[in-house]
């Protein structure tokens, strides 16, 4: 009999969460699972043992919430439709929902392991570009931990978004092959696999009873198969699903091809299945009008409308109380041809009659929009649009003609409105409207932040708001204080539940405030200040590992960590630090507390400024760190491949939060609120959800400037000429020549004249209006700084007043708001 770990197993050794039972659990699957034994396994043997040994503990709760959902006949659940899910990290995350750290950490440090370093090991799925995918996997974090049933349904990509490295100051982009070492926490469940179909033609034909009807005659079929990622709440009681549907070929191989020896061929098809799941597009904002990207869109739509209906079926329900089963919510217009699909599911395919049809799919669907970007609408050409889906075209058009009948009978005559409102523009090329087919096939339109939904009403959607006000509400953003402060934070975490007990984990909004009463207590903001400079010496570790570049723990840390975007303007922020240089360069002697000006961020590949942004960057850094009359008084570095892992590292170790983008430009930002409830204080404008923070922490505890909403649109009406400002702002003006002359580039003039050159004769998004403001703002921030205890109680309060931005209270809104869902805990 072979001595193996598994023939000491006992019975409950998927469930047993001691520390003898978890270390027991933990050697069979390196046994079984992996063929390992400690002796020979590797780190990630180490991991996939642990990783399945906790997968295990959450099975229960698993499948007592598929049953959840699948039996419950008044049960109404939450399909969450999304392109994106940037879930992060799972291993960490789902250890803390179980609450089993401590007995795992001890297991493990009895086999010599180190909890914590498997938990850092672990390769992120990146499914997403940035806020928008990161919001849907707080939102499913809020959904489990508030018992709210809800399924995730997104897209399996094989290659998640881009690796960033930097040479020579450059982005480089290299394939995320997520999968390689396979993913522990998916269940592949073929079973659920259903057909989609792509292209073709459609005919009309007489049914049984005579009416007439359509059928869409695809020119392909592709698999699409169900992944399954279990999503706990915090407690460990109550799970849901992430469901990503991945595409394969419906024959796995031209067998007739095969065999008269064209090999080529016979895969072909398998081949070009494949590809529709195959890349997430790294376009963060604006949308690329390309026939893969609106085929992953229908794949994943078409393939959860079908499930969501087996689950009807099964339920035994009639279709037409399809709506009580699921409350359907479309994040930004990816989705939205999902109510087209559902139209052409319960008309084409239940013989439904159109008017019931209607009235279903508008109780089902609501909608989240997430720009007020004009270049991010997404629009189809019709051409593009009727050739890969010819049967939903004419279902749109069916919409439109019905829709508009109703718009002419209310305001007769307008026909400037008909074409402001209709889901064609007319303009060439003809092309759909997406955002207008989700708002008519919604019940509810919703923005994030109470800027973000006003300017929606009174700009973007003006005509809509005008013909349907009761449709549009806000729901403001949120993020979990999860993984945003309790996983990523330990430290502070636990300094937070030794004064004001542990509720706060999963009744953020309710129990932070209890931490006012301790902020201006010395004996606590010591501690505070401590925690924070242990967080630094952390990023610093990090930095000096992967960068070379040392970080004093004792500067100010100053952040700015986000998809790089011109209207973000780290080119604002970048002309602040070489403004701070010169002063510095003018007199070497001044006081100049330490300060470290981090970035980090992605560009989309072919995104020619922002991928210039971060070289230049890369180059001001190069000088400053290297000058010795700055002595390390101010360092820049970049943090390369910003994604949740490494957010995760940087938001706790942050004192200045930058969220500097021209105010009316960002919907909202959760960043803002990830470095808020970690203690940095903003410095930032008037955008997005900085406007309800700064509401909430109070005008004392934000660093405010730059120009207001409204200042921006009455500034561009009298003719914004950003080289008056660069003319009579020295400041400004010497910085933008040292660019221009070539200070941060050996003398080279050319290299950075796009920017030069853009922000001097465009400036679309005014930077330089902004940048005197900036400065001066800059001055107040580096006072408030020097006086510690001030600084300190600020970056209390901040955690104290910031419950509101917990992603719970999000969903409480859209459960009592839009969906009309009651949370079972909580
Ligand atoms: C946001 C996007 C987005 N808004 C298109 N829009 C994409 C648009 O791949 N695409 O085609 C990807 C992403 N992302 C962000 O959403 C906003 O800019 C943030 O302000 C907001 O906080 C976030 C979540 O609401």
């Amino acid at each position: 009999m072979p001595k193996g770990p598994g023939n000491k197993s006992c019975h409950n050794v998927r469930t047993d969460c001691t520390a003898p039972g978890l270390r027991q659990a933990v050697l069979d699957n390196l046994y079984y699972v992996s063929g390992n034994t400690p002796v020979t396994a590797s780190a990630q043997d180490w991991y996939d043992a642990v990783a399945y040994c906790v997968r295990d503990r959450m099975l229960k709760a698993w499948n007592e919430g598929i049953e959840r959902i699948t039996k419950a006949l008044d049960l109404r659940a939450v399909a969450y439709l999304s392109a994106e899910f940037l879930i992060g990290p799972q291993l960490g995350s789902n250890v803390l929902a179980l609450g089993i750290a401590e007995p795992l950490r001890e297991a493990l440090a009895t086999l010599g392991q180190d909890l914590d370093a498997i938990v850092d090991g672990e390769h992120e799925p990146g499914l997403g570009n940035g806020g928008l995918g990161r919001l849907a996997a707080c939102y499913m974090d809020s959904m489990a931990t508030l018992g709210v049933p809800a399924i995730g349904y997104g897209i399996h990509y094989e290659f998640g978004m881009f690796t960033q490295t930097i040479r020579d100051g450059w982005q480089v982009e290299m394939a995320d092959k997520w999968l390689r070492q396979g993913f522990p926490w998916e269940i592949v469940q073929h079973e659920f696999a259903v057909e989609v179909g792509l292209g073709g033609s459609t005919e009309t034909f007489l049914d049984a009873g005579g009416r007439l009807r359509v059928r869409w005659n695809p020119e392909k079929r592709i698999l699409a198969v169900p992944h399954d990622i279990p999503v706990i709440g915090y407690g460990g009681t109550f799970c849901n699903v992430l469901r990503l549907w991945s595409a394969e070929a419906v024959d796995a191989f031209d067998f007739g091809s095969f065999s008269s020896g064209d090999y080529g061929k016979a895969v072909e098809e398998k081949i070009l299945s494949e590809t529709i799941s195959k890349v997430l597009y790294p376009n963060d904002e604006p949308y690329q009008g390309k026939v893969l990207r609106l085929g992953q869109q229908y794949f994943f739509v078409s393939a959860s409308l079908r499930d969501m209906l087996r689950v009807q079926q099964m339920l035994g329900k009639p279709l037409d109380t399809f709506h009580t089963t699921f409350a359907i919510q479309l994040n930004d217009t990816h989705p939205a041809v999902a109510v087209a699909e559902l139209m052409r599911l319960l008309v084409d395919g239940h013989g439904m009659e159109w008017e019931r049809a209607w009235a279903v799919t508008t109780k089902c669907f609501s909608y989240t929009n997430h720009t007020l970007l004009p270049e991010a609408l997404e629009k189809w050409p019709v051409e593009l649009f009727g050739g890969l889906l010819p049967r939903h075209l004419e279902i749109i058009y069916e919409i439109n003609r019905r829709f508009l009948e109703e718009v002419r009978a209310a305001y007769p005559g307008d026909e400037g409105l008909a074409a402001r409102l209709s889901l064609i523009d007319e303009a060439s090329p003809r092309s759909v409207r997406m955002a207008h087919l989700a708002v008519v096939g919604s019940h509810a339109v919703n923005g994030v932040a109470a800027l973000h939904t006003e300017l929606l009403k009174t700009h973007v959607m003006q005509d809509f708001a005008a013909l349907t006000p009761q449709k549009f509400c806000n729901v403001t953003n949120g993020v979990t204080p999860r993984r945003f402060l309790a996983l990523c934070n330990p430290r502070l975490a636990a300094c937070i539940t030794s004064r004001i007990g542990p509720a706060w984990i999963n009744r953020f909004e309710e129990e932070i405030g209890k931490l006012e009463a301790f902020a201006d207590d010395p004996g606590f903001q010591a501690q505070w200040r401590g925690i924070k400079r242990e967080n630094k010496a952390a990023l610093s570790a990090l930095a000096e590992k992967h960068l070379g570049v040392a970080l004093n723990p004792d500067a100010v840390f100053d952040v700015q960590v986000k998809r790089v975007h011109e209207y973000k303007r780290q080119h604002l922020n970048i002309l602040r630090v070489i403004a701070l240089y010169s002063a510095i360069k003018r007199d070497p002697g001044a006081e100049f507390s330490p300060l470290a000006v981090l970035f980090g961020g992605k560009a989309a590949p072919g995104y020619f400024m922002a991928k210039r942004v971060i070289k230049l960057i890369h180059n001001v850094a190069q000088v400053i760190n290297g000058d010795p009359d700055v002595g390390g008084r101010l360092t820049v570095a970049y943090i390369p491949n910003f994604n949740v892992r490494v957010g995760q590292v940087v938001y706790p170790a942050a004192d200045i939060s930058q969220q500097i983008s021209l105010a009316g430009k960002e919907a909202s930002g959760t960043g803002n609120m990830k470095f808020g409830i970690n203690g940095a204080v903003t410095m930032g404008t008037l955008d997005g959800a900085n406007v309800e923070m700064r509401q909430c922490v109070g005008e004392e505890n934000f660093f405010l400037f730059g120009l207001t909403a409204p200042e921006v649109v009455e500034v561009k009406r009298n003719g914004y000429d950003p080289r008056a400002y660069a003319a009579t702002d020295p400041v400004l003006g010497q910085a933008l020549d040292m660019i221009a002359s070539g200070a941060f580039s050996a003398g080279d003039r050319e290299i950075f004249r796009p920017i030069v050159d853009n922000l001097l004769y465009q400036d679309e998004y005014m930077v330089l209006a902004d940048f005197a403001s900036y400065m001066h703002c800059q001055a107040l921030v580096m006072e408030a700084c020097r006086d510690t205890a001030r600084f300190t109680r600020m970056s209390i309060l901040n955690v104290a007043r910031l419950g509101k931005f917990s992603s719970d209270r999000s969903i409480r809104d859209y459960c009592r708001d839009i969906w009309n869902i009651t949370p079972e805990l909580g």
